[in-house]
């Protein structure tokens, strides 16, 4: 199991300083095989850390349950920590770095006692691809060794680059838990909360997380890396860093484009990035569902890359309905999290079939029978599966593609169409500014349901300040053309009548999809409103849809009204800037109110 010899100085006296920092018992680099990832899974399996399911129903495939206080993002103990509080911005947690570190290191200090210490060497992105970022994890979490083997490109081949003197982001974590000889160690092992810390140093390109060992807390390559720290990466180096997935889509005639899509989390974006078209003759190809790096080439075009290797998909709700093929995707060589277990160890959680079983393990570990008040699943229990495993991913799914269209959308009851695109590329970037979702599991919050503004889906995630960040979209945009740069839409599959969704979705979003890509060739099939472009419906291919006349014209609806609130409401959450609102958005915010003679 013994991995090259780090010869990379940097990464030497790294691995030093934090073994001497945290004190664990042993340390293991990760090599990327599948040997060392199998034998990591059973001793996991031997100290009863994860449960093995049922080979013949799940081959090669665990799950785990975390700790109750540690099971999703935790926004408020999230911090990007610059010297200047300004360059976080109002959207982000700020500690100045000199406040943040001391805390941190007195809580790293032999926190990886009794541990083991893993190094993981690995690439966001195709191993040696220009686009692509090196990063170097080191974590006391077998469980987050386990995860990173599969969301990123790990081993020995990175290390390679490293040693050539390639930069790498140094991310450490440790999941806050010391074991004194004799401790028991629970079997999810994390701190309390209040001591939980997911740190971002952009100006030094470094994470620290501290205390959760869960999802985008832990797997640091994931929000931490591809987004907070590449988005500050891409500021300065002139790309996006994006919540985007990405989709190939092929129309009748074999026309091939390709589209990106920002949905705030647990919003279908896995959803619609392995989407059955229901069009006649369509296919469609996934390259990612969460995050898309994009940089302008010297074509004038837009080209995006996914940069992670395997998918962290929320379980509930996916179904051989809602999504066939991330069904397949998880048959096996998947880690589950928080899912529930059944009496012949294969997993269960909400929706996943329309007949519940009449007993299960809950996520909790507890039994759970038919008809109990509490569900057996945790609403944001999660499977990590490698991306080679899903039946719909395009055979170029590793190299740069160009995006035609970019999509916005969110879950909004009310007030969005179905669709609408903008009048040109800087008007998009207001689309994206003032997108809304209701609140959803992915994070801890209270207010659920409620409709909060993620703008470009990125409100967590941006690593900067948030004027910059607009500024720096419209900074992009300027190194090409509106000829050649995505067309910009806003979707809303959620829209809804007193209690029920209007638009059926899943595959009939391919509908949608078919009008859009249209637009991007600049067929005539739009009516203008003061919001953008709607579907002419007389030009919207309704054919076997199962949705009224009256319906459809409901979903393209734009109301003045209701506009008028929305507005406002934009109106106060551009308070926010306060003094240093881009006048971008200031100028779109007063040729809407133009438009609707407000
Ligand atoms: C995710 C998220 O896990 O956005 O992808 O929360
Ligand atoms: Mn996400």
């Amino acid at each position: 199991m013994q991995s090259k010899i780090i010869e990379n100085q940097t990464l030497f006296t790294w691995i030093e300083e934090i073994k001497t920092l945290c004190r664990p018992n042993d340390v293991v680099i990760w090599t990327g095989t599948q040997k060392q990832y199998d034998e990591l899974a059973d001793e996991e399996v031997k100290t009863g850390k994860a449960i093995r399911l049922n080979p013949e129903k799940r081959p090669n495939s665990l799950l785990y349950r975390s700790d109750p206080s540690d099971v999703a993002r935790i926004e408020k103990r999230t911090f990007i920590s610059t010297s200047k509080e300004e360059n976080a911005g109002p959207t982000n947690n700020w500690i100045s770095p000199k406040d943040l570190k001391p805390r941190m290191l007195s809580l790293y200090k032999n926190s990886m006692k009794g541990r083991t210490m893993y190094v993981i060497p690995f690439s966001m992105g195709l191993i040696g691809l220009g686009m692509s970022r090196l990063g170097v994890e080191i974590t006391d979490s077998p469980y987050v060794a386990l995860n990173m083997h599969i969301m990123t490109r790990t081993g020995d081949k990175v290390l390679d680059l490293i040693n050539n003197g390639q930069d790498f982001v140094k991310c450490l974590h440790s999941v806050g838990y010391p074991l004194e000889p004799g401790m028991k160690d629970p079997v999810w092992p994390c701190a309390p909360i209040e001591e939980k810390y997911i740190s971002h140093f952009p100006e030094e390109r470094m994470i620290w997380s501290y205390g959760s060992g869960y999802g985008g807390n832990a797997l640091l390559g994931k929000k931490c890396l591809a987004l907070r720290i590449a988005s500050s990466m891409a500021e300065k180096e002139g790309w996006l860093a994006e919540h985007m997935l990405i989709l190939k889509l092929k129309d009748a005639n074999n026309n091939v484009k390709y589209i990106t899509g920002a949905f705030p989390s647990a919003c279908g974006k896995t959803n619609l990035a392995m989407i059955n078209p229901s069009l006649k003759g369509w296919k469609a190809e996934t390259i990612g569902d969460d995050i898309a790096w994009m940089e302008i080439k010297d074509d004038g075009k837009m080209y995006a890359i996914n940069p992670e290797a395997g998918f962290f998909g929320v379980a509930p709700g996916t179904s051989i309905r809602s999504n066939p093929n991330a069904m397949k995707t998880i048959e096996k060589n998947t880690i589950f999290t928080n899912v529930a277990l059944t009496d012949d160890n294969d997993v269960w959680w909400k929706d996943l079939k329309d007949e519940e079983p009449n007993h299960l393990i809950d996520w909790r570990g507890n039994d759970w029978n038919k008809g109990d008040i509490l569900r057996p699943d945790h609403p944001n229990a999660r499977f990590t599966a490698p991306i080679i495993n899903c039946p719909t991913l395009a055979k170029n799914y590793e190299s740069p593609v160009p995006i035609s269209a970019i999509l916005f959308g969110g879950r909004r009851p009310s007030t969005i169409p179905l669709v609408h695109q903008s009048f040109d590329f800087e008007h998009g970037i207001f689309l994206g500014s003032i997108m809304g979702s209701e609140i959803t599991a992915a994070v801890l919050d209270e207010n659920i349901g409620k409709v909060r503004r993620d703008p470009f889906a990125m409100l967590p995630f941006i690593g900067y300040n948030i004027s910059n960040y607009i500024q720096h979209w419209l900074d992009v945009s300027k190194k090409s053309n509106d000829e050649l740069l995505p067309k910009i839409f806003y979707v809303n599959w959620f829209r809804k009548d007193k209690d029920t969704f209007l638009w059926p979705g899943f595959g009939e979003n391919s509908r949608v999809l078919e009008w859009i890509l249209q637009r991007t060739e600049g067929k005539e099939n739009f009516i203008e409103t003061p919001i953008g472009l709607v579907p002419d419906l007389d030009k919207f291919n309704l054919e076997g849809l199962s949705v009224s006349r009256t319906k459809m014209e409901e979903l393209v609806k734009v109301d003045k009204s209701t506009w008028e609130i929305e507005i406002k409401s934009i109106e106060n959450y551009f308070r926010m800037y306060k003094n240093n609102i881009p006048h971008i958005l200031k100028n779109q915010l007063n040729n809407l109110k133009k438009r609707f003679d407000i």
